[in-house]
């Protein structure tokens, strides 16, 4: 039995054209697609995230890239089932094979592809990543860089045999990248500044994992005058680690998490950016176009219990007769795979429930599942919990 390329199904064509512009180079920056998320809970979810990985190959293929960019969190963390490894080793063989290798995939480790998920133990740095396996079955490029080496010696070509190296260049194009460098990374970085190195005609990007300050609410990150020395030596700026999608002073680039991996991130602008850099009378000109993927559809609900119930039955019959009402119109006939079957985030407010009968979350899962046509539930239990009715005031 021949299994047949996911490409060639889709293209019909047995291999992709190479793109022959010489003045032209195009390609994809994607970031953060968190392969391996959801992977314990659901299937269909799990597979999201393959499925917006697929998204960028195929976007590759139909918009003749010369290569592709992923900002690191490729990978959601060193936990992995073996079926999620092995379709997305296929999915890249296949890719390999009908682009002739003309499309290269170059990333860098951001934290979560170095992260084991926390089960109470701290897993110390031991060098190991799904992207180092990748990169030895061939099928990506993972650039890294030698921090301790002299200035000159930082960032080695890539090589093809040895599959090492820091740099890569494709066409005129040089792209440099290292590993994540930690939520301090501005050491490290005037390193890697001093071991950049800025030719005439040549243009250069740097692959990196980290955020920008005040990008993100609360969240820490790198302070952009900071790394404003860095703007002599880089041309583009690509970045990976903020879910949230922004680019800065028009050399700065982050497209933003793939699918959402938690909640918050469908609020968030995501996306790919396609980008074209031409030559024109000795000058870059640069075009992005920002490239929204089909993410999984959801629906957030919010339920109000007035009072406090003291009867496990009872929250049940008022959580499904709220959500009776308002997933009333849900299309009962939708394959868990089609994205249009809806993920439900559910918070439940107001008066928390008798110790008696607290909210097992799993159990309502099951049910609320079992109930209404939807792919899968995630539920928030936000009481006021020190909420105190005009009796406890008058009693008091
Ligand atoms: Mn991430």
């Amino acid at each position: 039995m021949t299994i047949e390329n996911h490409f060639t199904t889709k293209f019909g064509i047995s291999i992709a054209p190479k793109s022959i512009a010489q003045d032209t180079v195009k390609f994809i920056h994607a970031s953060d697609i968190h392969l391996g998320a959801a992977q314990y809970q659901n299937e269909d979810r799990a597979n999201d995230f393959i499925h917006a990985f697929k998204e960028i190959l195929d976007l590759a293929i139909e918009e003749h890239v010369d290569f592709i960019l992923l900002g690191g969190d490729v990978f959601t963390s060193l936990e992995m089932l073996p079926g999620i490894l092995t379709k997305i080793v296929s999915i890249l063989k296949d890719f390999k094979e009908f682009t002739n290798n003309n499309i290269l995939i170059i990333a860098i480790e951001g934290n979560h592809d170095i992260r084991k998920f926390s089960r109470g133990v701290r897993f110390e740095r031991r060098g190991q990543s799904w992207l180092k396996l990748l990169n030895s079955l061939g099928v990506i490029i993972l650039l890294d860089a030698d921090l301790n080496a002299p200035s000159e010696e930082i960032f080695k070509p890539y090589n093809f045999k040895t599959k090492q190296g820091g740099k890569i260049q494709i066409k005129n194009i040089v792209v440099y990248g290292t590993h994540y460098l930690g939520e301090n990374p501005i050491s490290f970085l005037s390193k890697v500044r001093k071991a950049l190195v800025k030719n005439n005609g040549i243009y250069n990007i740097l692959l990196q994992h980290f955020g920008i300050e005040g990008q993100m609410e609360n969240v820490p990150g790198v302070n952009l005058e900071d790394i404003q020395p860095l703007r002599h030596r880089v041309d583009y700026l690509a970045l990976g680690h903020f879910h949230k999608q922004y680019v800065l002073e028009n050399w700065i680039y982050n497209p933003g998490s793939s699918e959402a991996v938690c909640s918050i991130d469908n609020s968030f602008k995501r996306g790919v950016f396609l980008v074209e850099i031409s030559t024109k009378c000795e000058k870059f000109v640069k075009n992005i176009k920002l490239i929204p993927l089909t993410n999984r559809k959801y629906i957030w609900d919010t339920i109000y219990l007035k009072y406090e119930i003291r009867n496990k039955k009872d929250i049940e019959t008022i959580i499904i007769n709220k959500l009776s009402s308002s997933l009333k119109n849900l299309n009962t006939d939708v394959h868990p795979s089609n994205h249009q079957k809806p993920l439900l985030y559910l918070i439940l407010k107001g008066r928390e429930p008798n110790k008696s009968c607290k909210i097992k979350e799993k159990d309502l899962r099951v049910k609320i599942c079992n109930t209404f046509p939807i792919l899968d539930v995630k539920v928030y239990q936000k009481y006021e919990k020190s909420l105190k009715t005009l009796d406890n005031y008058i009693l008091a």
